[in-house]
């Protein structure tokens, strides 16, 4: 083995395994495995087998103090509506100063789906089969028009997907928007260790390595220079949404006004959970800070406690929908004194190498995966607020082929929002118990991508098409 700095720094770390095979390696193998290690923070690794994977680490996250959070009410569900209204006007206001870009985290794997792709090139509409990223795209470039203003699109892809996504992109010639505005980079990745917390091979020459979750998000923004666009175009806030969920407002004034009368650096939609087991994180109060408490870590036995009125007392559901003021996600990315954020372990069944060098698929967990979720940065913000939205307005995400979450889900709910939209504007449709409408139609987020965007866009048709089969407004 040829005397490099790197092999002697993860020998003294313990982590000499890593190099095991080095001398059977190609150079151009060598290369590559150099490489990677060099990603790898050893104190990091270090310092996350001594917390989350000793004997004594605690189990899950502290339940201490916890409390339900206090939330903004939407006008549906008693909210002010004059306040509702500043809020949307301050929102309009920043948007045509173009302080606003999109970002969307698209690094996951998409297992559940069992969609091999990018799961942003997943086909969601109901008659046009238009992908995930189509249907974002279209929403951003309507939003740039309406505000006079076009938006910078940043999309947070993975190792793994980030060459397929550039190129789904380039094939759809960006789907219409300014391909200057539209910046792909990847996350980070993190090495999966055994229970001791040795670093795991998947071959000789390559590292266990995975992407290091969507909290990986604020580090890859700053390394990729996107913050520092974002400052040269004058834009000071981030609004956040994951991939798997069509429906969400890619860009909602209302939302980006309230993030700004509270001075919030970081601010979240939320949703009444739709019953008591449903898998999302909880919006919570713990010691005077605002967290979220994932679905997994609180016991269900407090997820199905309820208050006096008989509803949920965790009722505020966490629908992954952010806004992030930009010097935030810097101060975060820093990882300076105390504002780091933590890392999660996820125990996996992962493809490694033996010690005799074998490839081996385990039948049950062998290591650990480590993931940051963005939502923990939410304790570390000044004056974070959670905004109430509607369900049927924001979130109707895709996860699962089948059943809760599904491709069949989603269409429903698409259908059923275009039915609503053109019911509150008195086009003759008819829906069913459900509110779906007895066949297929679609609206095109350029044509409206919001109730406000569909009212203005059906008012200045000269004529009115019939609501049938297949109508698709465009
Ligand atoms: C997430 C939230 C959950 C709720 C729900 C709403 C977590 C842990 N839980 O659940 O509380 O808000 O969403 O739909 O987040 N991603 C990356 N890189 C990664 C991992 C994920 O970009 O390394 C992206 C992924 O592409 C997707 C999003 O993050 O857009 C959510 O990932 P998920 O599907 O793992 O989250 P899920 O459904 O468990």
């Amino acid at each position: 083995m040829g005397s490099y700095p790197l092999i002697e720094q993860f020998a003294r770390a313990g982590q000499g395994q890593v190099f095991a095979h080095f001398d059977r390696c190609s150079p151009l193998e060598q290369q590559a495995l150099l490489a990677e290690a060099a990603e790898i923070d050893l104190a990091e690794i270090a310092r996350l087998t001594r917390t989350l994977l000793a004997k004594s680490a605690g189990a899950g996250a502290s339940l201490d103090g916890l409390a339900p959070a206090p939330y903004e009410r939407h006008p549906s569900n008693g909210g002010d509506a004059a306040a509702w209204a500043r809020a949307k006007a301050a929102g309009e206001v920043a948007l045509t100063a173009g302080r606003v870009a999109a970002f969307t985290v698209a690094g996951g794997q998409g297992t559940r789906l069992g969609y091999d792709g990018p799961k942003g090139t997943f086909p969601v509409t109901p008659v046009l089969r238009k992908p995930l990223f189509h249907v974002f795209a279209e929403k951003i470039l309507a939003a740039g028009r309406r505000y006079g203003k076009p938006l910078h699109w940043f999309i947070m892809t993975s190792h793994a997907n980030h060459d397929a996504t550039e190129a789904f992109f380039a094939e759809h010639k960006w789907f219409g928007l300014d391909r200057a505005r539209v910046h792909c980079f990847r996350q980070g990745r993190m090495p999966a260790v055994d229970f001791s917390g040795k670093i795991l091979l998947e071959a000789p020459h390559a590292i266990a390595l995975s992407p290091d979750g969507h909290g990986g998000s604020l580090r890859a923004l700053e390394r990729s220079g996107a913050l520092d666009l974002m400052k040269r175009e004058g834009a000071d806030i981030l609004s956040y949404f994951q991939v798997d969920n069509p429906l969400v407002r890619c860009i909602d004034p209302a939302f980006i006004g309230w993030h700004l009368a509270r001075g919030s650096e970081m601010s979240s939609k939320m949703v009444t959970k739709a019953y008591a087991e449903e898998k999302v994180g909880h919006f919570c109060t713990q010691h005077g800070k605002l967290v979220v408490v994932e679905y997994s870590d609180l016991p269900m036995a407090m997820q199905r406690e309820t208050d006096a009125a008989g509803g949920l007392r965790y009722p505020a559901g966490n629908i992954a929908i952010h806004l992030l003021d930009r010097e935030f996600v810097r101060r975060m990315a820093s990882g300076g004194e105390g504002v780091a954020l933590p890392f999660h372990r996820a125990d996996k069944k992962i493809p490694c190498l033996d010690a005799a060098g074998q490839l081996v698929k385990p039948e049950k967990a062998n290591g650990v995966k480590f993931e940051m979720f963005v939502f923990d940065a939410i304790p570390f913000a000044r004056h974070p607020i959670v905004v109430e939205t509607r369900r049927a307005d924001d979130f109707s995400p895709v996860k699962n082929a089948e059943g809760v979450d599904s491709p069949q889900t989603c269409r429903d709910d698409q259908l059923r929002q275009f039915a609503r939209w053109l019911a509150a504007n008195g086009a003759a449709i008819e829906t069913d118990a459900r509110g779906l409408p007895g066949f297929p139609i679609e609206v095109s987020p350029l044509f409206g991508y919001d109730e406000d965007s569909f009212a203005d866009a059906w008012r200045r048709l000269a004529s009115k098409p019939a609501v049938q089969s297949g109508l698709v407004l465009a």
